[in-house]
């Protein structure tokens, strides 16, 4: 099924990323062909979307960007709620899945864990060092990633001023950060190690400035940042498909009706 619908959305836009990482060889695929079948990686440049990007380029697995435009509401289209039935992107569609069957993986966490798993890097296969990433995984998905979309939301978005809000979410935001300093501040990554959770988080961290923060009370995450930013992996995921973004405008009727008006039902 989720063949069917990937094959459905890929004749509407598909662009192929013919990086270092998509040339590269990785075994036999299926029918012999050199190197894996590319992952489907459904995508809008955001800091949600810059995970899987981000992890797909360490991990130099080839992959197929299917951009999903959701200020025109493509995550609303039924082809792509068979992917992601929460209408969010990011979601990847892996033809060499589990038993060399395709699998399509939605919520950023989750594709996190697998591409980790599939690949055994990022994330430690020992059950001590996997808990600690886990731990820094989830407090990034239920955490600073919904808190950050709010300030965002409120600060840089909303047609209405409403500072109640706007304090409430710069104010958790700040609190966050002050958790992940005092995290980094005696290790370089958030696990020890770099890993995924890192990943998870490098893109929203990035948006300090429109959140409201200052960089300077938080000295070992500005420290992190640094050392994120630096690497090449993370530069080529956090600059897949800015272009396409280029020329919308977030405060346009049409953009605010199909991202914060009333939501389309999926049922
Ligand atoms: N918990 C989800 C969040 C994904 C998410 O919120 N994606 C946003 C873009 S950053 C989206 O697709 N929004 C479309 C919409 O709100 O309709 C994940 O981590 O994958």
């Amino acid at each position: 099924m989720a063949k069917r619908a990937a094959a459905k959305a890929k004749t509407k836009k598909t662009v192929t990323k013919k990086s270092a990482a998509a040339n590269a060889k990785g075994g036999k695929g299926p029918k012999g062909l050199k190197g894996p079948k590319p992952i489907d990686l459904y995508y809008w440049p955001t800091p949600n979307g810059f995970k899987i990007s981000i992890m797909l380029e360490e991990c130099k697995l080839p992959y197929t960007l299917m951009p999903v435009n959701i200020a025109k509401g493509e995550q609303f289209k039924p082809e792509f709620l068979k992917i992601s039935p929460n209408n969010r992107m990011p979601a990847i569609v892996d033809p060499n899945g589990p038993g060399g069957r395709p699998i399509s993986i939605f919520e950023s966490g989750a594709i996190l864990q697998y591409l980790g798993r599939k690949t055994g890097k990022f994330y430690p296969a020992d059950e001590r060092g996997r808990a600690e990433v886990d731990q820094w995984l989830f407090w990034q998905v239920g955490g600073i990633g919904p808190m950050c979309g709010q300030v965002h939301h409120f600060k840089n978005y909303a047609r209405e001023t409403i500072p109640y809000a706007i304090a409430r979410y710069v104010d958790e935001v700040n609190r966050l950060y002050g958790v992940m300093n005092k995290r980094l501040a005696d290790r370089a990554y958030l696990a020890g190690k770099y890993s995924i959770a890192d990943m998870a988080c490098v893109g929203w961290v990035n948006g300090w400035e429109k959140q409201g923060q200052d960089m300077a009370q938080f000295p070992h995450l500005k420290r992190w940042l640094e050392a994120m930013k630096a690497r090449q992996a993370v530069k080529r995921g956090m600059a897949l498909g800015l272009e396409l973004r280029q020329g919308i405008d977030m405060k346009d009727p049409k953009v605010q009706s199909v991202l914060f008006g009333q939501r389309a039902r999926t049922a």
